[in-house]
């Protein structure tokens, strides 16, 4: 099947690994496109003109590392799905449906589902050629433990109306709630520095992004929540699936499940983590 990465890539690091795993593992022979997402930089310190901007300057950074072709990267909405121009023409979305067509796709989905959604929305007949993975939302578990009342991460948070289209329109979706799940995806400081440091080019640059982090500067660690989609299409042994309880998401932001659809969605409440990370260290330091 031919796969997409859809990547909000430049707003955590956890998309760069996500990415460079995909361009060095089984997943690089069918790979077809790397459509870029929007995210709200609010918190970044910006001296971009754009998210997108950003996005393609590290999307390019990345493919040029590995020797890839850059025909890959496809330039995405600027705007969430509300504001978005449905009748723009943007790259990425034109390029999903354009794959979406005339044969199944897998899209690997670790942002905001901005451009898929507008994809749909142009053209609703490709939606029964679509799986999609999707790292989003967070565990019933971890409303529990945090006294919070509704699934809301950032994927989620930040454009609620494209989760909606995608899982009112796609059958087949797997997801991987962020909160308690992809959240254990955590490396200790001197393991990713033993694996990485000096082994060749993507692990330089992966690891000189990682460590300019304050986060890790401060507590030595970031989460790779992202790496999770990708690992789970080459492993899925690595995760446990079943069926979802829900199955469709509200205006709030709350995964529940509605008895009149057919959908089959299915979700990972639990993976091996020592298994993903290894994988994740073996491919990138090859
Ligand atoms: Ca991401």
């Amino acid at each position: 099947m031919k796969v997409i990465l859809d990547t909000d890539l430049t707003n955590e690091i956890d998309d760069y690994f996500a990415l460079a795993y995909c361009l060095v593992s089984e997943i690089e022979k069918n790979l077809e496109a790397i459509t870029l997402e929007p995210y709200d930089p609010f918190w970044h310190d910006y001296n971009f003109n754009s998210v997108m901007e950003k996005n393609l300057i590290v999307s390019k950074e990345i493919l040029n590392i590995l020797n890839k072709n850059q025909n890959l990267i496809y330039e995405g909405s600027s705007e969430f799905f509300e504001k978005a121009d449905k009748n723009k023409d943007i790259a990425a979305v034109n390029k999903i449906i354009e794959l979406a067509s005339s044969s199944k796709v897998l899209i690997l989905a670790i942002g905001c589902l901005t451009n898929v959604a507008l994809a749909i929305t142009k053209n609703p007949s490709i939606a029964k050629n679509i799986t999609i993975y999707w790292l989003g939302g967070r565990s019933d578990n971890y409303q529990i433990k945090y006294s919070q009342n509704n699934h809301i991460e950032f994927n989620l948070r930040q454009d609620i109306k494209a989760a909606q289209i995608v899982f009112d329109n796609v059958e087949n979706i797997t997801m991987i709630y962020s909160k308690e799940v992809a959240s254990n995806i955590r490396i200790p400081l001197e393991i990713i520095k033993g694996k990485l440091k000096g082994t060749n080019r993507i692990c330089d640059y992966l690891l000189d992004n990682y460590l300019a982090l304050d986060l890790v500067k401060v507590t030595g660690c970031k989460t790779l929540y992202d790496i999770a989609i990708p690992i789970l299409y080459t492993h899925p042994e690595y995760f446990k699936i079943e069926l979802a309880k829900v199955n469709k998401i509200t205006d709030e932001g709350n995964y529940v499940f509605d008895s009149k659809k057919t959908s089959k969605v299915k979700y990972c409440l639990q993976l091996d983590n020592e298994k993903v990370i290894n994988e994740l260290l073996e491919m990138i330091n090859k």
